[in-house]
């Protein structure tokens, strides 16, 4: 059902109102009250008594030595209180800026330090850092240290990286390769021996970034009379960033305070750990006074975690029907001049999930991560899940092609079926799924718009217009402790939450889930209000503070929040529900198997108009009138608090469609209609699950069509703002449709699935098939993203004329 037409349908809620069941109901969002109102606070809306501003000078070569640096002019500047430079913030840490990914052992590890101590390795990369009295004259100082560089030829691309003769960012190591692994599934040789046809493709998706609208920011008080450290810091993992600032700073993290305001948009940016936390927290410590640090857009472009770029070679062995027996990929991981928190981490996903949803016997994946002079590579949305969909999707096209066949028989010949649930595949176990019924959700949907008749009538006007399918999954719950350590990850995962009633009957619950626009305050108040049987207004979610905040394993990120943390806020809730009852039944003189609770109120199940009693009278008798109210041995206080550490991970799944209008002329491309059928299981609030499709669906346009961060050959960036970096804005986004489906995730309280990521999964393949199939008589194979006017004029120009693109 289309989103608009669903919003129609089916009435939203107000908080006021109690339908039958809060999970499952299109209730708006608590948060929106306070964005919408201008009434979030932001890190930079906190000013601090004697608080000091930061700024840091940053390198603009690409690859150079740092013979020296001066900074004695920028000292003398009145108003400046602290200039560190790279040795400072050496020899004041404990430890480098952690890597917390390490899927591969013997993975090669590159200079961490806050600063750049005697070598920079990218445009952007932190040479000193100025406190001062405030922002512009923290500005000026930095105009006034004077580096001494050596400049060093820089190793821009891939190939650069890899050629013989390369330059070596790491003169210690034999090349530019930081880690390699390779990963098989069965008999790959035999597979593409024995083979019908075999097909291959070499693709490249280009390095692109989130662009919150609030760009990370932290401000940072270190109280030198009790050596603690309270830190604001706008960011989706409190308790990893309080465990690593302990980590570099030497600190034990009960002396940390992590409070996190409202997050301005996140997008995975804001998951990873970066130097100017230290920094911040370093220049606190040495000047005895608070100081901020926000980063402006440029220093966004330059330094926030960039993702994406990847080169992945392909192939397919399959039989003459379309059965494909055997896959082979290598990823080669475009890394930056040091590593990201997350280290190879998205790049291995790809290689881990490289086959997809697709029921291969034989598969082997390689990653090798490659460094190169450009900014870290890190967490994006999606993580490693678009590249390898991008991959996997487009062998099936091209496969379909090969034997005349609808790339969708293709895939309903090859998807995992049902009955093969729990999947394993190379790396994971597939939890649940009907990928094949999502698949035929899709083509039902574009059946009903009519989407075939608008190709030929515009066909028949001489305009071009195509339809695309992608079917992507997305590893969710992340999750299990056990499998993510096991996997490399120096991190729990587990999740708790508390749930609360207080005296007066309202429910607080506490998560230490971050709130950065997807709205888990209001699915958590939900699930709460749901199990507990009361109206979602008397539910409060807090979070924000390490120190009153229950332990969010990495945080938010890896579509987790929805799924871990409303799987144990449904436990605890469900636990306490059990105590409410067991009180009331004293409170009724009735057994509370025999109670239920409706609105707030409990009475005997089916006489509604019999005694009852309120959830106040609740509260009541357990904090205030106990004596002869609460029966013997029950323990006075109404909280609850659970931890899930699920056994497995849960993948949901989705299968898009979009339609698509090509101008040949002058290679432009717009998106003129867009559809996701989409399975996460059970879902806690359907208007909030279209909105992040949809969000992240424009994210996947943007990625396909639009954006891309550019260097030039001798490592420059050239991407430095918003008239560089084309991010789309609403006119080039279209109308969006979904479809839900519901197979639910047995193993995780609730049967939640996470789908924060799933709208910008599988937006490049659909999209790219839809180009080509615009463009029936040449013979397109589009093989980059994104697909800009001037990359697809060249290649219907090399189509009409067969010249190489
Ligand atoms: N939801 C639901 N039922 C489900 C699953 C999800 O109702 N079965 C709803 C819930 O309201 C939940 C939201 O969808 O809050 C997203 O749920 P989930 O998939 O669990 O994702 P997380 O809460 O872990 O959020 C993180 C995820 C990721 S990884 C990125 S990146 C991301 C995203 O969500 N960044 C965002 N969505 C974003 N949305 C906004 N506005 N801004 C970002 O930075």
């Amino acid at each position: 059902m289309d989103s608009r037409d669903a919003a129609a349908d089916s009435e939203v809620v107000t908080q006021h109102q109690l339908p039958p069941g809060m999970i499952g109901a299109r209730v708006r969002r608590k948060e929106d009250p306070r964005l919408l109102t201008g009434r979030a606070q932001y890190v930079d809306d906190i000013v601090l008594p004697g608080m000091l501003e930061a700024a840091i000078l940053r390198s603009p070569h690409p690859h150079a030595r740092i013979r020296g640096v001066d900074t004695s002019r920028a000292r003398a500047l009145p108003g400046v209180f602290e200039v560190l430079t790279g040795p400072d913030a050496r020899d004041a840490c404990a430890a480098p800026q952690p890597v917390i990914w390490l899927m591969i052992p013997d993975q090669r590890m590159t200079d961490q330090y806050a600063l750049a101590v005697d070598k920079v390795r990218y445009v952007g990369q932190p040479v000193a850092v100025v406190a001062a009295a405030n922002r512009y004259i923290a500005e000026d100082a930095l105009a006034l240290i004077d580096v001494d560089y050596e400049v060093l030829p820089a190793v821009s691309t891939l190939d650069a990286a890899l050629a013989e003769d390369a330059p070596r960012l790491y003169e210690d190591w034999p090349d530019n390769v930081s880690c390699r692994q390779t990963i098989p599934k069965g008999d790959v040789e035999k597979a593409f021996a024995e083979a019908d046809v075999i097909v291959s493709e070499t693709l490249t998706f280009g390095r692109q970034m989130g662009a919150p609208l609030e760009t990370r920011g932290s401000i940072m008080s270190w109280d030198p009379f009790s050596d603690r450290l309270d830190a604001w810091l706008s960011t989706q993992s409190p308790n990893l960033a309080r465990d690593l600032l302990g980590e570099v700073l030497g600190l034990p993290v009960e002396r940390i305070r992590v409070r996190t305001p409202d997050v301005g948009g996140g997008f995975g940016n804001k998951f990873d750990f970066y130097a100017e936390e230290v920094l911040a927290a370093l220049l606190s410590k040495r000047t005895g006074r608070p100081v901020k640090l926000i980063e402006d857009r440029y220093e966004s472009f330059a330094a926030n975690a960039h993702s994406r770029e990847q080169r992945i070679e392909v192939a397919v062995a399959a039989q003459a029907d379309g059965t494909i027996t055997g896959m082979r990929g290598t990823v080669w991981a475009v890394l930056g001049g040091q590593l990201g928190t997350v280290g190879i981490g998205p790049c291995w996903l790809s290689m881990a999930l490289l086959s997809g949803p697709y029921d291969i016997p034989n598969v082997e994946g390689t990653v090798v991560g490659v460094v190169t002079n450009r900014s870290p590579y890190g967490s994006y949305r999606g993580w490693g899940q678009p590249k390898c969909n991008f991959a996997h999707e487009r062998i099936v096209e091209k496969l379909a092609r090969e034997l005349g066949m609808p790339a969708n028989e293709i895939r309903r010949r090859n998807l995992i079926a049902p009955e093969k649930f729990p999947y394993s595949s190379p790396v994971f176990f597939y939890d649940s799924g009907n990928y094949a019924e999502c698949l035929s959700a899709a083509e039902q949907a574009v059946a009903e718009r009519g989407w075939a008749k608008r190709v030929s009538s515009a066909a028949d006007e001489g305009r071009c217009l195509g339809i695309g399918y992608s079917f992507h999954i997305e590893i969710t719950a992340l999750g299990p402790t056990k499998i993510m350590n096991g996997a490399g990850l120096q991190h729990g995962s587990f999740d708790e939450e508390v749930v609360r009633i207080d005296s007066s009957g309202g429910v607080t619950v506490r998560t230490g889930l971050s709130e950065l626009g997807q709205g888990i305050e209001t699915a958590l108040a939900q699930v709460a209000a749901d199990t507990l049987g009361v109206p979602l207004d008397s539910v409060t979610v807090l979070s924000g503070d390490t120190e009153t905040s229950p332990f969010t394993g990495y945080g938010t990120g890896a579509s987790r929040g929805a799924a871990l943390g409303g799987g144990a806020v449904l436990r605890a809730s469900t636990r306490l529900r059990d105590k409410v009852l067991r009180i009331a039944g004293h409170l009724l003189e009735a057994s509370p198997a025999d109670l239920e609770i409706n609105n707030g109120r409990i009475s005997v199940a089916g006489t509604p108009t019999g005694p009852s009693v309120t959830m106040r009278d609740i509260g009541d008798a357990t904090y205030r009138r106990l004596a002869g109210n609460l029966p013997d041995g029950e323990a006075p206080t109404l909280e609850e608090r659970d931890v899930l550490d699920p056994d497995n991970v849960a993948f949901s799944y989705g299968s898009t469609a979009v339609l698509v209008e090509v101008d040949h002329e002058t290679g432009q491309v717009n998106v003129l209609e867009y559809l996701l059928a989409h399975d996460c299981g059970t879902v806690i609030n359907p208007m909030i699950v279209d909105g992040q499709i949809h969000g992240g669906a424009a994210q996947g346009i943007a990625g396909a069509l639009y954006e891309e961060i550019l260097y030039d050959t001798d490592g420059q960036l050239l991407t430095r703002s918003f008239m560089d970096y084309l991010m789309p804005t609403a006119s080039e986004i279209p109308t969006f449709g979904t479809v839900h489906l519901t197979t639910t995730a047995d193993h995780i309280p609730g049967g939640f699935k996470g789908m924060g990521e799933a709208g910008t999964i599988g937006a490049a393949s659909a999209i790219t098939a839809a180009i080509e199939n615009a463009l029936p008589d040449l013979d397109l194979h589009l093989r980059r993203i994104p697909v800009t006017p001037p990359r697809l004029l060249a290649q219907i120009h090399a189509a009409r004329t067969g010249e190489t693109p």
